[in-house]
């Protein structure tokens, strides 16, 4: 299955899925096909053994420029509701497994949503990130309102919303849009080389980390101890928790299964 795509390109090495935008002559512009694409690539990652962590990126000058203006300009409101892409975005971040984005270029309006649905961010210098919607008589739709106004607070999310001016990688960086910026050439290089530092981690512990993490973006804080907690408690009846303490018990290097 894994190579029967058209807008994608996937591989898997060293543990590590990747997932890249390939629709380069358009600037990786989303048409609907592609989201459900990258989502089946996806949900394939998230169940195969081999993979532990996914790396998201896109061909050519850029990450991705935003959905495609072609597909979406005749479009009514009933055909939206009707064709019901949301369903197909919003299982992006039902993904368990760690998601790294390695962008660069333009990372734009439905562009800049799939980035931010992505767990981690990394950016090559130069990088510009923008919710363009309000210059085409729209606005974000794939969670843009929600994701940025989290990371950045209301009033500096406003600004790049309304305006719909493009954002600085350092802007981004500045208010944890992002994880950190690269220089072009060693984007993948290093993007990669973070994605094996935690392919080598328990993989039980980085999903259930990953799940309590997001709780506590939606959650009040006593719901989401609580909700950590029992992540926590689930850990001791994993065979990674009794193999990494007692390497730590024995000095040695521990070996993760996953199980
Ligand atoms: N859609 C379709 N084609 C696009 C595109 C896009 N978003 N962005 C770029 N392209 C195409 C250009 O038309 C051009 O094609 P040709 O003319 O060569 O055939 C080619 O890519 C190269 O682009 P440019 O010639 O424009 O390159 P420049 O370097 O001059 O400019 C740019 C780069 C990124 C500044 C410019 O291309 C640009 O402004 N692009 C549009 C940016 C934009 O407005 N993006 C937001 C689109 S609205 C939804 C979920 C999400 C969304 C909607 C619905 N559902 C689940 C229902 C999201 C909406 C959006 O993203």
């Amino acid at each position: 299955m894994m190579n029967d795509f058209s807008f994608i390109a996937v591989s898997v090495e060293n543990q590590i899925g990747w997932i890249e935008l390939n629709r380069p002559k358009v600037l990786n512009a989303i048409n609907r096909p592609m989201v459900s694409e990258i989502v089946s690539a996806m949900e394939a990652f998230d169940r195969d053994d081999e993979v532990r962590v996914i790396v998201l990126s896109g061909r050519g000058r850029a990450f991705a420029a935003g959905a495609d203006i072609n597909e979406m300009a005749d479009a009514g409101t009933v055909d939206m509701e009707l064709i019901n892409q949301f369903a197909e975005w919003d299982k992006i971040s039902l993904i368990k497994k760690p998601v790294i984005g390695a962008v660069h270029g333009f990372a734009l309006g439905g562009g800049f949503e799939l980035a931010l649905s992505c767990d981690m961010l990394f950016a090559a210098e130069g990088t510009e990130f923008g919710f363009p919607e309000v210059n085409i008589g729209v606005m974000p739709g794939a969670g843009g309102t929600q994701r940025l106004t989290k990371l950045m607070g209301k009033t500096k999310a406003l600004e790049w919303l309304w305006t719909g001016e493009r954002m600085p990688a350092k802007e981004a960086l500045h208010y944890g849009v992002i994880n950190r910026i690269i220089a072009p050439e060693l984007l993948m290089e290093e993007t990669m080389k973070f994605a094996r530092k935690l392919a080598a981690k328990p993989p039980l512990s980085l999903r259930l980390i990953k799940e309590a993490a997001n709780k506590a973006v939606d959650y009040p804080l006593h719901e989401g101890m609580q909700f950590e907690r029992k992540n926590f408690y689930l850990l001791f009846s994993s065979e990674d928790q009794k193999e990494g303490m007692k390497a730590f018990i024995e000095k040695r290097n521990p070996k993760f299964k996953g199980k």
